[in-house]
Order: C-alpha cells, then structure tokens, then sequence
C-alpha cells in the first residue's frame, strides 16, 4: 500500500504537501537540465528596470516573461524566438496528481514556470495575475535548498505568514486564495547533494 501524502492545510483552499516530488526529485531535476539547456534560465527586467534576483525560463505551450513592456505569457523564449520547450509528461502529471489530492479536479497546465534562486536571492510579494482566468489553482514544486515562503492576504499590507519550504515539497493553492500576495524570503547559504547552492522552483499555472 502506498501512504497517504501528508496534506497541511494553510488556508481554505490553500495547502502544502511536504515531500510529495520527493520520489521523483531525479527525474525532475534532469528534465529542468534538458529544459534550460534549450532555453537557458536568465535574468528578466522587470517593467521598471530592476533585473529580477531569480533566473527564469518556462516549458509548455506559454512561458511567462517579463521586460521593459511589462509581465506577459507568450508561446516563445523572447531571446531565441523559438517556442518553449515542450512541457515533459513527468511535470504535467505531478502537477495534475498534486492539485487533485487537494481538491481542484481537472487542472490542465499549459505554462511551467522554472525559477532558480542563488544564495541571497528572494522574490518580492506579489500576486499571480497574469493569467486569464483565476478558476484553476498553481501548484508550485520546490527543489533543493531550503526557503521560507511569505504568505499574504488579498491586500499588499497584510501581513504575511512563514512556512519553510523544502526539497520536494509541493504548494497547492487556488479558489478564494488564488490572489493571495505572496513571496520568497532571501535564500541563505547552503548546499542539497542535488542542486549545489541552488534552489528550484517549478510553478505550473493555467494561463489561457
Ligand atoms: C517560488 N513561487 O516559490 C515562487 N506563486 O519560488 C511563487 O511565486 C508562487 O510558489 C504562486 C503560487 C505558488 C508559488
Ligand atoms: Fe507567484
């Protein structure tokens, strides 16, 4: 028998699944090597001009992209103009497998967003927005060194709440939460025997 996954929930439609891509952390972390090999994991500008601290790049049918022109989905790596690389079965059906367990029943991805932070980088509170409708939930898989994950409320100035994100767990949110602000604390120094100082994140939205 397999065991039940250990589901925490953090708010009403909102949960973490502790070590859920732990079996298949290998396999993942090989196809995000194949992947930014295609389509190199990079800085983007961000609408202002700041250079965002992660490195990004994207697999599936659209990749999110932000420059000088603002935050966008669009069907190709702006810097080789070729489409994204195909999003691996691997990807889609954790993601499927991880928003069931928590209740969102037929999600279909058609963007993975891959973000890899170095020791120090974090990302700002902000809400995913960009996508056309807010119906179908993200799941978003961590790899390798630990972060702290801020989790707000609907409004910038809520205050957030810390959970630890580790190697292989996975966040499931959608429903009333899906425009919760929320954010990555700066990385600290240290080393996972699969990604060196690094930390990968895999966020699996519907964008169309
Ligand atoms: C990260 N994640 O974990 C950044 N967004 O590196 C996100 O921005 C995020 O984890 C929406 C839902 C879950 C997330
Ligand atoms: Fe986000």
């Amino acid at each position: 028998m397999m065991p039940e996954p250990r589901i925490d929930k953090i708010s009403t439609h909102s949960f973490i699944l502790p070590g859920f891509a732990r079996a298949e952390d290998e396999a993942l972390m090989t196809a995000i090597k194949q992947i930014t090999a295609e389509a190199p994991l990079r800085q983007m500008s961000t609408p202002r001009g700041f250079k965002m601290a992660a490195q990004l790049s994207n697999c599936g049918d659209y990749g999110w992209v932000t420059d000088r022109q603002g935050y966008r989905y669009q069907q190709t790596d702006p810097d080789s103009g070729e489409p994204w690389p195909e999003m691996p079965a691997l990807f889609q059906a954790l993601a499927v497998r991880a928003a069931a367990s928590c209740g969102f029943d037929d999600f279909a991805p058609d963007v993975c967003l891959i973000n890899c932070y170095q020791p120090r980088a974090g990302m700002g509170l902000h809400q995913d927005k960009d996508e056309r409708d807010f119906s179908a939930p993200i799941v978003s898989v961590s790899l390798g060194v630990p972060a702290i994950f801020l989790f707000g409320g609907l409004q910038r100035r809520d205050k957030p709440e810390h959970y630890l994100l580790q190697h292989g767990d996975v966040v499931v949110w959608g429903g009333d939460d899906r425009l919760r602000f929320h954010g990555i604390q700066a990385i600290k120094l240290s080393h996972h025997p699969l990604t060196g100082q690094y930390r990968y994140n895999l966020t699996f939205r519907r964008a169309f």
